[in-house]
C-alpha cells in the first residue's frame, strides 16, 4: 500500500447545511488526514476548469452553476491509498445507490448535490491538488 494524497470539495449543499465538521469527522476516522484545507467560492470559468473533463456532458451547467452557488471547502487528504479510501468514505455518485454509512449515503440530497467531490486516480489528484494548493499549503 502506498500513501497517497487526493482532492476533496465539500460540495455548497453541504456548507451551506453546516456539515464540514461532520465530513472531516468522516474522513478523520476513515485514517484519512486532512493536510491543507481552506474556503473558497468559485467562479464560474475557475469551476469550469476543474470540471473540464466533463464539458461536453449534458449536466455539465448544472454542475459548475451548482458548484458555484455558496462556498465550497477544498482540502489535501493524505493516507494509505487515500484517493480509493477517499471514494468508498464518500460513496457512489447518486446517494440511492450509496452503501450504508458513507457520506453521500447520509448526507448527499440527490445525484447532482452529493455534498462531496474526490480525484478518481492519481493523474487527476495531482492536478486537482495543484489547481488549488501550492506546495507550501501541504502540511504532511
Ligand atoms: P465527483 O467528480 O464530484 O467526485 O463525483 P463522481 O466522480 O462520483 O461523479 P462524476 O461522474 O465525476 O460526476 C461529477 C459530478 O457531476 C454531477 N452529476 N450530475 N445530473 C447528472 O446526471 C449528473 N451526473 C453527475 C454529480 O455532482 C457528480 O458528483
Ligand atoms: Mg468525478
Amino acid at each position: 500500500m502506498a500513501i497517497e494524497r487526493t482532492l476533496s470539495i465539500i460540495k455548497p449543499d453541504a456548507t451551506k447545511r453546516n456539515l464540514t465538521g461532520k465530513i472531516n469527522a468522516k474522513f478523520e476516522e476513515a485514517g484519512l488526514r486532512i493536510i491543507a484545507q481552506k474556503r473558497i467560492q468559485m467562479t464560474k470559468a475557475q469551476a469550469s476548469v476543474f470540471y473540464g473533463v466533463h464539458k461536453e456532458r449534458p449536466f455539465f451547467d448544472e454542475l459548475t452553476t451548482f458548484m458555484i452557488s455558496e462556498p465550497v471547502v477544498v482540502q489535501v487528504l493524505e493516507g494509505e491509498d487515500a484517493i480509493s479510501k477517499n471514494r468508498e468514505v464518500m460513496g457512489a455518485t447518486n446517494p440511492s445507490d450509496a452503501a450504508e454509512g458513507t457520506i453521500r449515503r447520509e448526507f448527499a440530497l440527490s445525484l447532482g448535490e452529493n455534498s462531496v467531490h474526490g480525484s478518481d486516480a492519481p493523474e487527476t489528484a495531482a492536478f486537482e491538488i495543484g489547481y488549488f494548493f501550492s506546495g507550501l499549503e501541504l502540511v504532511g
